[in-house]
């Protein structure tokens, strides 16, 4: 499957985000725990090098509390640190906010010696979808940023004040320019970091039925038994929830769309692609 995954305008995000960089305290680099190896590019990297990083785990009711744990622990290197997410949780982000002056600590504390109360700032970035917005919302407790199901919703900075001492920076969602290895490519289409638009929506529910980890799972869910070949599966999912067009004949679209749609939602079960 080709996907044509890089669209222009994060080139001018990356640019962007390059600028304020300086501006920033600490990054907190949002990852979906259901693939975060891929989630992890050489851009954002390269981008907040130098900067205290905290990994957003976020995403975390997706998969194992156990496979959270085992990403925890691999990326807390480096002085980076990593939290475990659901940003859709009320109250959920609390540890992130803690975590934020932990890593600035000694800015707080040679502010504080000259009586002033610091602000520390702190850049979100990650992929399309992983979640920034949301988890800046849930800092906040109120709907400052949009979000939403789909890849590509913020389209520009904004700065977000969550306390007098706490400002966020929310970034548009970047990908790297240069991907050539299509299983980072597909786990990023898979968990919707990639615009369904440049995506051939049956040609990627056919490369969910035939990955290794969702053969379970597809079986669970939808009764079916994966075969060696993809379109035979799907037409047995459409079959199995009744999607037939006029005729008798199967709906493999509709199939498609409920494959990846269930994926994503979590319906399959908890289901994490990358362990660490
Ligand atoms: N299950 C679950 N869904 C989440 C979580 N965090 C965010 N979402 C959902 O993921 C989708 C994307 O959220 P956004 O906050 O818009 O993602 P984003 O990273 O800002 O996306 P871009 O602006 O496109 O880069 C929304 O449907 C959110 O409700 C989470 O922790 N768990
Ligand atoms: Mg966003």
């Amino acid at each position: 499957m080709i996907i044509n995954w890089f669209p222009g305008h994060m080139t001018k995000s990356l640019r962007e985000m390059e600028e304020k960089i300086k501006l920033v305290d600490a990054v907190v680099y949002v990852l979906d725990s259901r693939a975060p190896f891929s989630c992890i590019n050489p851009e954002l990297n390269r981008i907040s090098e130098g900067k205290p990083v905290i990994y957003a785990l976020n995403k975390s009711d997706l998969v194992e509390n156990a496979d959270i744990s085992r990403w925890i622990t691999k990326l807390s290197v480096n002085g980076s640190t990593a939290v475990k997410l659901n940003s859709t949780a009320s109250n959920a982000t609390k540890v992130l906010a803690d975590k934020l002056k932990t890593v600035c600590a000694e800015k707080i504390e040679k502010k504080k010696a000259k009586g002033i109360n610091a602000v520390i700032r702190a850049m979100v970035i990650g992929v399309p979808n992983s979640g920034k917005s949301t988890l800046i919302n849930n800092l906040c407790g109120k709907a400052k940023t949009i979000t939403g199901n789909k890849a590509g919703v913020t389209r520009g900075q904004q700065w977000v004040k969550i306390t007098p001492q706490l400002e966020v920076l929310d970034t548009p969602g970047t990908l790297y320019p240069k991907l050539d290895n299509e299983k980072t490519a597909l786990n990023l289409a898979f968990i919707g970091s990639i615009r369904d638009e440049v995506l051939d929506v049956h040609e990627l529910a056919l490369e969910m039925v035939k990955n290794e980890i969702l053969k379970e799972p597809i079986k669970l869910r939808y009764g079916v038994e994966p075969s060696e070949d993809a379109r035979m599966t799907l037409a047995a999912i459409a079959r199995a929830r009744g999607f037939l067009i006029r005729g008798g004949e199967v709906d493999e679209e509709r199939a498609a769309y409920a494959v990846i749609d269930d994926f994503r939602k979590g319906r399959m079960g908890k289901i994490i692609l990358e362990k660490a």
